[in-house]
């Protein structure tokens, strides 16, 4: 039998060395033992990271979605596979059992064939988190269309360059979306972006907001009536294993975004193998990760990981602030979830509410509490462990990366013991280096460097779609043999992991390393701060000194800030060493984000560098005006 399922430490110990001494043995029990193929692999590993090129379980054959739905028929026919929450709290949930699931990604797969979709064509899907979403999603996946998901709050100019980038025939969208108390006109959106999208010949809309929006004759066609005629059955495409299962779209710090190729085979074994450990999750239990299915977090661990498991997975449509901020926790006691996945962002937005909402609700249900995305700040760490976990479920602070395609670095929940803004312990499988700047690998504890892993995974990015070349200079030439993550992270004394945020932060004040996780934590653990971000900026004497963006937990906070400004250095040099004061500290309204809630700091730091008429695209922010109110108001 294989390691599927970790129960305890001694255990996932034994698991990790055996995963590091016979990879190809290790992965290839967990394969054969645990998913159906239509044909076995010849090869399970060949590598080259100087190419770079990485392929698993060479030779196969599979579909991921008789992974994710067929097989569990036979015993999960009627077991729901996803609750659907939607943004009113007021509307009906929808329950979506496996059986009906397979009905319906196959009208939606007979939809596509109709339209003259075939395997390795990319199709563009934009649309809102309903249940369409998924199903196109698994849809494309079955028939071996490439799907390229868009985040639906993305503008028409991002919308039409990345359709563009892979050539999409297609395009998946609502007529509409909700988001709070606000109507978006998706349709608009996508009109907009398609006058410079040539190759796309047809649109399919999904009705959820019943706008009036304009059709195009010949290209634009209601998703429903197609849907109601065609046929529940089909066969899956059978694919390679290394086939291109979809291709989602990654910001860098310079240059258009990079269209990461995640492959089949690889994908859906370390997606299913990683969900079903770092959530400890078992039959019935019921499992929300609150990210949207724009981002990797919610193709990894809302649809595949989960339904490869035979879970019952949510996807909610809202906003955690709709109609209060309670939602989140209304949803958690309605739903009995078990599992509840999000980022650092909405934690601390909901922390500044207060206590009142979190304790309205009956939390009991909750087993495992994760977080990902940004680092997880202490005082933030403490809140949800304290108020949401009750102190009784183990928070997983899970570190990955849209290239990574699942969890890298992350405690096991009852196996490995937590430690506040770490995320402990590499996964099975996973081979992490720290190295300094001139290449050479930090050995033993207690070091901090550059974040490297040093052997493929199952579920690595193959290629940057169109850019090969681009994909071998961000990836594999910073250090020799490495996969370099471009995050910073130190190791301390028994060999837990903290990510202190991406190496572009990291600053070095006086001949010190600092990184902006740390200055950051002491700062939130002020009474009346809400958010921090930290960056460099020039100066004669230090090199680089620091400047800090801070947000108060109350705007109209009475206290003058030269004396908050005072009390917050007080709590730095207490915390970390006076060296990590900051010499400039400025109250802002708010910090500008990623739509999935990433603190920009390079657009700080241009800021601070008096470079801002540099300041690259920022139409795909969450809030581009606050930019131009941190300009203003700039020290
Ligand atoms: C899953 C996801 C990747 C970047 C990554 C880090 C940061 C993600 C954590 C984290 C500290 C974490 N994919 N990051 N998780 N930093 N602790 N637990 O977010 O491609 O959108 O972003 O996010 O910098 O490189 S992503």
């Amino acid at each position: 039998m294989s390691n599927y399922h970790i129960k305890h430490l001694e255990e996932y110990y034994q698991v990790y060395r055996k995963s590091i001494r016979e990879p190809e043995n290790f992965w290839e029990e967990i394969a054969e033992e645990h998913f159906l193929w239509r044909k076995k692999w010849t090869n399970v590993l060949s590598w080259d990271f100087s190419k770079p090129e990485v392929k698993w379980f060479e030779g196969a054959k599979l579909n991921i979605t008789e992974n994710c739905i067929d097989r569990h028929l036979a015993t999960r026919g009627d077991k729901t596979a996803i609750i659907f929450e939607p943004n009113n709290p007021t509307d009906k949930a929808e329950y979506i059992s496996y059986k009906q699931l397979y009905e319906r990604v196959n009208q939606f797969a007979n939809v596509l064939k109709s339209k003259g979709v075939t395997k390795g064509d990319r199709v563009c899907i934009y649309v809102p988190m309903i249940p369409e979403l998924a199903i196109a999603t698994l849809a494309c996946a079955r028939i071996g269309a490439i799907h390229s998901v868009v985040f639906a709050g993305f503008s028409s100019k991002a919308l039409s360059t990345r359709i563009n980038d892979c050539d999409c025939k297609m395009v998946i969208t609502a007529d509409g979306s909700y988001r709070g108390n606000k109507t978006i006109d998706l349709k608009g959106v996508v009109d907009e972006a398609l006058e410079s999208c040539p190759g796309v010949k047809n649109v399919l809309v999904a009705k959820r907001i019943n706008s009036k929006i304009s059709m195009k004759v010949g290209r634009d066609f209601w998703l429903q009536p197609l849907l109601d005629s065609a046929s529940k059955e089909g066969n899956a495409e059978v694919m390679d294993a290394e086939d291109p299962l979809f291709i989602l779209y990654t910001s860098g710090s310079t240059g258009k975004p990079k269209g990461m190729v995640h492959s089949s085979a690889g994908y859906m074994v370390y997606t299913a193998y990683t969900f079903k450990n770092v959530f400890q999750y078992k039959e019935n239990d019921v499992y929300w990760c609150t990210a949207d299915i724009g981002w990797i977090t919610g193709h990894s661990y809302i649809i595949y990981g989960p339904l490869a498991n035979g879970a019952t997975t949510v996807l909610f449509e809202g906003v955690p602030s709709y109609p209060n901020f309670g939602r989140f926790w209304e949803i958690v006691d309605k739903h009995k979830i078990n599992q509840f996945y999000t980022a650092p962002t909405a934690i601390r937005a909901l922390a500044k509410q207060g206590t009142e909402l979190v304790e309205k609700y009956n939390l009991s249900s909750l087993k495992v509490l994760g977080s990902v995305g940004e680092p997880i700040n202490e005082e933030a760490w403490h809140w949800y462990n304290e108020n949401v976990g009750k102190k009784k479920s183990p928070i997983v602070d899970t570190w990955w990366q849209t290239e990574t395609g699942g969890i890298m670095i992350t405690p096991i929940p009852y196996v490995t013991p937590t430690k506040p803004t770490y995320a402990t312990l590499p996964f099975i499988g996973i081979q992490p280096a720290l190295m300094n700047e001139n290449g050479d690998e930090l050995k033993g504890n207690q070091v901090e460097g550059r974040l490297c892993i040093k052997f493929p995974w199952p579920s690595m990015a193959r290629t940057i779609w169109g850019s090969h070349q681009r994909y071998k200079e961000t990836y594999f030439s910073a250090f020799d043999n490495m996969y370099f993550t471009g995050d910073g992270a130190l190791r301390d004394e028994v060999g837990y992991y903290r990510i202190t945020g991406r190496v572009d932060d990291v600053i070095i004040v006086s001949g010190h390393n600092l990184g902006t996780a740390p200055i950051e934590d002491a700062i939130n653990e002020h009474p009346a701060v809400a958010e921090s971000a930290i960056v460099g900026f020039p100066h004669d004497i230090k090199g680089s000194a620091l400047y800090g963006y801070i947000t108060l937990k109350d705007a109209g906070e009475s206290r003058n800030h030269k004396n908050l400004s005072k009390e917050i250095n007080q709590l730095i040099a207490d915390r970390i060493g006076p060296i990590a004061k900051l010499d400039k500290i400025q109250f802002t309204e708010g910090l500008p984000k990623t739509r999935s809630g990433k603190i920009m700091r390079r657009i700080l730091r241009k800021i601070a560098h008096n470079e801002m008429d540099n300041l690259g695209d920022i139409s795909t922010l969450l809030n581009p005006d606050v930019v131009q109110s941190i300009i203003d108001n700039k020290l």
